[in-house]
């Protein structure tokens, strides 16, 4: 509890560092004359609009403050609906606020599971938006095996996102217009991670079932 506590108080401060930021850039980009601040510290056009949210059952919610703190200080558009979010919600608001990308946190192992049913009911409901996925507990081997399958297409893939750091880079990939090369590295990597599980699963069983055999094969 108290780790969380102290996470919790970093984040409060990270925030503010970043925003003293942004009102500093425009301090200097106003030539130095406090009195010409803006009211609204964000430009109104955005480069993309973005749905971050904890899916149902995690309460985990740090990350997926930074990752949408380091979003808007991009200039992206971040509708961030919070935790516990159910899979009908997560639908519902990206739909509403018409977004460009979807981002799911998730840190408790039982949130994998309820990331690829919010992949299957995004497939379902015809969704056009690429899906991230990131959060402590999810991995590009998970993403890759039990997530894309559901959902990812060349229009729509599913990236797993490891740190705040690389969400920049990956959502405006995504809405640049490069996206159908970055798109299909991704696709090859997956396929080759989907593949590297598929052998191992393969050997374990093998293993298991013909210890002696394995044994004489790999001598
Ligand atoms: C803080 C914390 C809490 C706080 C959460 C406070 C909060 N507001 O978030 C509290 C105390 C509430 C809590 C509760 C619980 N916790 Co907890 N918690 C942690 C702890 C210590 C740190 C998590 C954290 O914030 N990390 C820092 C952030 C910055 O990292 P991050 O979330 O991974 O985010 C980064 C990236 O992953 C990425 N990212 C994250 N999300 C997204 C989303 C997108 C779209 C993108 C692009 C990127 C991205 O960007 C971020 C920045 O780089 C971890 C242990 C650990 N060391 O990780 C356990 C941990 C996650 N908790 C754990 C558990 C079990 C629980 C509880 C179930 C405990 C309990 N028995 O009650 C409950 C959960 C209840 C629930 N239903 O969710 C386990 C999970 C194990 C598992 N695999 O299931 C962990 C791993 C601890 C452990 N080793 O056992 N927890």
């Amino acid at each position: 509890m108290q780790r969380g506590r102290i996470l919790k108080n970093s984040m409060k401060a990270t925030i503010q560092i970043l925003q003293v930021r942004v009102t500093l850039g425009y301090y200097v980009f106003s030539g130095g004359i406090i009195t010409d601040l803006p009211r609204q510290p964000y430009p109104c056009h955005y480069e993309g609009k973005v749905l971050m949210a904890t899916v149902k059952g995690d309460v985990h919610d740090i990350g997926k403050n930074i990752v949408a703190v380091v979003l808007g200080c991009n200039n992206y558009k971040v509708y961030d609906i919070g935790v516990m979010c159910s899979c009908e919600l997560i639908l519902e608001k990206a739909k509403e606020y018409n977004v460009d990308i979807i981002g799911l946190s998730g840190l408790i192992t039982p949130s994998l599971d309820e990331m690829v049913v919010v992949a299957k009911e995004l497939s379902k409901g015809g969704f056009k938006q690429p899906l991230l996925i990131g959060g402590a507990t999810t991995s590009k081997m998970h993403t890759a095996v039990k997530v894309s399958p559901n959902y990812f297409t060349l229009e729509h893939p599913v990236i797993h996102v490891l740190d705040a750091s690389r969400s920049v880079t990956v959502v405006s990939s995504l809405l640049g217009e490069n996206k159908g090369d970055y798109v299909t590295d991704i696709m090859e990597e997956y396929d080759e991670v989907s593949m590297l599980h598929t052998n191992c699963k393969f050997e374990c069983a093998l293993i298991l079932q013909h210890p002696i055999i394995v044994f004489i094969n790999r001598r």
